[in-house]
This record gives structure tokens, C-alpha cells and sequence, in this order.
């Protein structure tokens, strides 16, 4: 099943917007598989957005990720990459679509609320880099049936 990391961002969660930013993947028939309330550290940051090392907003977005506590969640599902990445919207707020997260509830690009895995590769990585093995809970919910169709 295919595997993605979100994670609320420090403006998500001083705004109160966790559960809200949660309850979004939760509706959207996404199974959680790992779940934890952590700040980043700065070497942890510098590994997480190591693509980005070099560009002129680097530095604020370090500062921006490290600023306070954030919500780090593995998922797992259907297209999970590509689904929660619609529900998060476009990464800049002023050009994601109305009823996506930052559509809804941002406005500005360097407190854009929530980050997604922008790959399948990705989003395994990015799950082994915050989640130990025995940090994830392999279940299976009673609801599954009704959201995976079974082949
Ligand atoms: P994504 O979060 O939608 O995957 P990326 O391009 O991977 O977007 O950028 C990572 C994060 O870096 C963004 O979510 C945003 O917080 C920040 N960021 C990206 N580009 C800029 C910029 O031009 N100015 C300020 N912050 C930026
Ligand atoms: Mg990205």
C-alpha cells in the first residue's frame, strides 16, 4: 500500500488547525500509521528539505519548519502521494483551489500549514526518515472494505 508523510507545520499547529488539517486525511478514507507531536531539529530539517538546499528562501524555511512543535503523520492508502497532495492544494496558497487545505486556510507561501510527500520514492523515504519500524501500526480498520475495493 502506498505510503506518504504529512506534516502539520509549526503555523498549523499555533492556529489550532491540527485536527482540522488531520480530520481532512482522516475523511478522505486515508489510514493513519503513525502519528507524533515532535519539533524538528535543524539537522533533521536541513535532510527533510535537503532538495531545497542552495535557494534563496532556504534559511526561512529552516527557520520556518524548526520554529515550534509540529504533527508529523505516516499515511497509507490508494494513490496516497498523489491524493493527499490534492487535498493539501497548490504550494503556493494564492493559487491552490478553494476547498483544498491551503486553499481554505492559508494565504502565503512560507505558512503554507502542511507538508505532503511529492513522490511515491518519496514518500517511503520520508516516512523511514521520521518514523522508526516500531513506531508504525500495521492494522486494518472495519471501514477498509467500504474505502479500499477489494481486486
Ligand atoms: P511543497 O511543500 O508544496 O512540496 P516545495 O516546493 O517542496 O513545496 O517547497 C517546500 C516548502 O518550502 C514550501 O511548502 C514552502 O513552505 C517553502 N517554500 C517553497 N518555495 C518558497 C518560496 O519561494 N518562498 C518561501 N517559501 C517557499
Ligand atoms: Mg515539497
Amino acid at each position: 500500500m502506498e505510503r506518504t508523510l504529512i506534516i502539520v507545520k509549526p503555523d498549523g499547529v499555533q492556529r489550532g488547525l491540527t485536527g482540522e488539517i488531520i480530520r481532512r486525511f482522516e475523511a478522505r478514507g486515508l489510514r493513519i500509521i503513525g502519528m507524533k507531536f515532535i519539533l524538528m531539529s535543524r539537522a533533521l530539517a536541513e535532510k527533510h528539505y535537503a532538495v531545497h538546499i542552495g535557494k534563496p528562501f532556504f534559511p526561512a524555511l529552516v527557520d520556518y519548519i524548526t520554529s515550534g512543535p509540529i504533527v508529523v503523520i505516516a499515511l497509507e492508502g490508494t494513490n496516497a502521494v498523489q491524493c493527499a497532495r490534492n487535498t493539501i492544494g497548490a504550494t503556493k496558497p494564492h493559487e491552490a483551489l478553494a476547498g483544498t487545505i491551503r486553499g481554505d486556510l492559508a494565504l502565503e507561501i512560507g505558512r503554507n500549514l502542511v507538508h505532503g510527500s511529492d513522490s511515491v520514492d518519496n514518500g517511503k523515504l520520508e516516512v523511514d526518515n521520521f518514523f522508526a519500524q516500531d513506531e508504525l501500526v500495521q492494522w486494518a480498520r472495519s471501514t477498509d472494505g467500504w474505502i479500499f475495493e477489494a481486486r
